[in-house]
């Protein structure tokens, strides 16, 4: 199989957006996040990010990550964790899952505090 690099521009079944920094030597990267989606009023902002891939060699070529949003717009924050795949057709997509912690003023509401789900990540067409 080919190759996959986390590196450069990605959209979401969503319409949000990102931008991933080259993988450093230790797995780090940074990288911003725009949401296509917010569930309040929220007025939203790019967000920063910051991840780590597995460098394990058995994992050479569709390596796994994880990486954290802390959204500038709102006091929550999520993690997303995934493989970099290429697909039948050659192309890159990410598959991932995501927590979305949400702040709780008192630990009887810890119950309600994390949102899951799952996005799929692909190469932005060349026009967007
Ligand atoms: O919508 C979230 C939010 C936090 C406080 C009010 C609104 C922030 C943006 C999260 C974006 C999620 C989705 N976008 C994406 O690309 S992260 C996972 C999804 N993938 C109301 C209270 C807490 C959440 C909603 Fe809020």
């Amino acid at each position: 199989t080919q190759q996959c690099s986390l590196t450069g521009r990605w959209v979401n079944d969503l319409g949000s957006k990102m931008n991933l920094s080259p993988v450093d030597k230790n797995g780090g990267f940074t990288g911003t996040y725009r949401t296509a989606v917010t569930a309040t009023s929220n007025k939203i902002k790019e967000s920063p990010l910051q991840g780590s891939m597995q460098r394990s060699p058995n994992q050479k070529g569709q390596p796994t990550f994880g990486f954290t949003v802390n959204w500038s717009f709102s006091d929550t924050i999520t993690v997303f964790t995934g493989q970099c795949f290429v697909d039948d057709n050659g192309e890159e997509v990410l598959k991932t899952m995501w927590l979305l912690r949400s702040h709780e003023d008192s630990i009887k509401n810890d119950w309600k505090a994390t949102r899951v789900g799952f996005n799929i990540f692909t190469r932005p067409k060349p026009l967007e």
